[in-house]
């Protein structure tokens, strides 16, 4: 029988099989996808739907009970688990999903990524933004980080998918903006504030997203590249050409290594190389012969692996995608998602293993990542989860040389103490000051993105 007052109340909102106090129920919602981050919650509760969210958000503000939102809990900035008994709020059973209307539709916070896709795609939609995680991450979660993925370079990134939110906010208002106008100019885009703020500004319970065409042709091609250097200029050559590309990933024979030891794979189709660049594109007619005509300029397209059919393309892109998943079979990774500006990128990331071995010798170095948008994930393995030193360093590499600490993942808890290092005073001093009009209380939350 609970002692914990909450629990009873919050059992009355939304029955007391969701209501979780029983530590083996509790730990899958404790411990993040990389297991770097973990805590205890007070409880976990899984409401039905936005009304049971507004009373279990009024319940918890009566208790002064601090929450912590989860969606698919694949989130790797330890922004979605609990750090000191508060209240898990899982958003999980609203995975609802509105009819496909003008290219649109409206879907619960806790529909997967996949299940949005299926969707779409049964109305001969797409929706535009596609990541690993697919099966597990939810549309709230990728509203609450800003979800980045592979497509950016084509559609942009979560935020551009979004047309409206309902969100409870943390006195247990209800914002609902989901009539799906494209153009609304009538005060401050508040859906887009809700987009990146990581839980800490209100609770998404549903959005309004925008899907894109399906388009019927499609390819994807394999390519070895000698250094970082070749792979930036291949991209720069399709990019000039205006190749109507949807991704542009990259990633280096240690990640390949990792990938093929976890996952039995045989070598790249390209040959083995030092860097591989997987380039995919998109059209209404055929874009291989185009991609060809601009690739055949260059020495890498001697060996590139091209893929039309879904099961070879899905083949390809194993290499790549497969890259999260190999990291954490061999260790706790360090994960810093970072953006560097394209004139200094080549120089900035070859640089990244010496920075990481100027610190801790023994760690090792898997770099791959959004090679389109610029974008660098540093895995590193070897150093204690709480030792910082290596995460420090390469923050402040990547900050020295004009980039962004964080790129797509968010800034978490992993992040916060260096938020400075990509934000100015007086844009902290504004961030603060929305949270503190937001949520006064600092209930939503608390230690996620701005430190204490
Ligand atoms: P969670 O992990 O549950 O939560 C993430 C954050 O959002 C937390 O701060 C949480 O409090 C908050 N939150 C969750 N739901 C809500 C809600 N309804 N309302 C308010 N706040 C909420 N990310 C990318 O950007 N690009 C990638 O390519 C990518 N690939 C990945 C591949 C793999 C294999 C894995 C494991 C992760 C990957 N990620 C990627 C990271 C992750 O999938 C995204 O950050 C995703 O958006 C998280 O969704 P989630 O539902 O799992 O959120
Ligand atoms: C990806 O691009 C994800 O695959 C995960 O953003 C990155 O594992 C990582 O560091
Ligand atoms: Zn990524």
């Amino acid at each position: 029988v609970s002692t914990d007052a909450l629990a009873g109340e919050l059992a009355r909102v939304v029955g007391a099989a969701h209501v979780l106090q029983d530590p083996d129920l509790r730990a899958p919602y404790e411990t993040d996808w990389t297991r770097r981050f973990h805590g205890t919650a007070r409880l976990v509760v899984r409401p039905a739907d936005a009304r049971q969210v507004v009373e279990v958000v009024r319940r918890c503000a009566a208790h002064a009970a601090a929450i912590v939102p989860q969606g698919g809990n694949t989130g790797l900035v330890g922004g979605g688990v609990p750090r000191q008994g508060e209240v898990v709020l899982s958003l999980a059973r609203l995975d609802d999903m509105g009819p496909v209307e003008g290219g649109q539709v409206t879907v619960g916070a806790g529909a997967t990524l996949g299940a949005v896709q299926r969707h779409a795609a049964d109305a001969g939609w797409e929706f535009g933004v596609d990541l690993a995680a697919r099966d597990s991450a939810t549309i709230g979660g990728m509203v609450a980080t800003n979800a980045g993925g592979t497509q950016v370079i084509r559609h942009g990134t979560m935020r551009a998918q979004v047309l409206g939110v309902e969100a409870v906010l943390a006195d247990g208002g209800v914002m609902r903006r989901l009539g799906g106008l494209v153009k609304d100019n009538t005060g401050y885009d508040l859906a887009g504030l809700l987009c990146g703020s990581e839980g800490t500004l209100g609770i998404v319970t549903r959005a309004r997203l925008r899907l894109v065409p399906r388009l019927p042709h499609r390819v994807t091609v394999l390519l070895g590249a000698p250094d970082v250097a070749a792979a930036q200029r291949l991209l720069g050559a399709v990019r000039a050409a205006g190749v109507p590309l949807d991704a542009v990933e990259w990633f280096r024979s240690e990640g390949v290594r990792l990938v093929r030891e976890h996952a039995g794979l045989g070598p790249p189709p390209c040959g083995e190389h030092p860097d591989y660049v997987l380039l995919e594109a998109s059209d209404r007619t055929d874009p291989t012969e185009q991609l060809a005509e601009v690739l055949s300029g260059l020495p890498e397209a001697a060996h590139a692996a091209v893929a039309v059919d879904p099961p070879d393309r899905r083949a390809l892109w194993a290499y790549r995608e497969r890259h999260t998943e190999a990291i954490n079979a061999v260790g706790v990774p360090h994960k810093l998602d970072v953006t560097l500006p394209a004139p200094v990128f080549a120089g900035a990331v070859t640089a990244l293993p010496s920075v990481v071995s100027g610190v801790d010798p023994a760690a090792v170095t898997v770099l791959f990542g959004h090679l389109g948008d610029g974008n660098v994930h540093v895995n590193v393995l070897g150093p204690a989860a709480d030792d910082e030193r290596v995460d420090e360093a390469v923050l402040r590499h990547v900050a020295a040389a004009g980039g962004s600490i964080s790129a797509e993942h968010g800034i978490g808890t992993a992040k916060a103490r260096w938020l400075s290092l990509s934000r100015s005073e007086a844009e902290i001093a504004a961030m603060r000051a929305i949270k503190a009009a937001l949520d006064p209380a600092g209930m939503l939350n608390p230690g996620v993105l701005l430190a204490p």
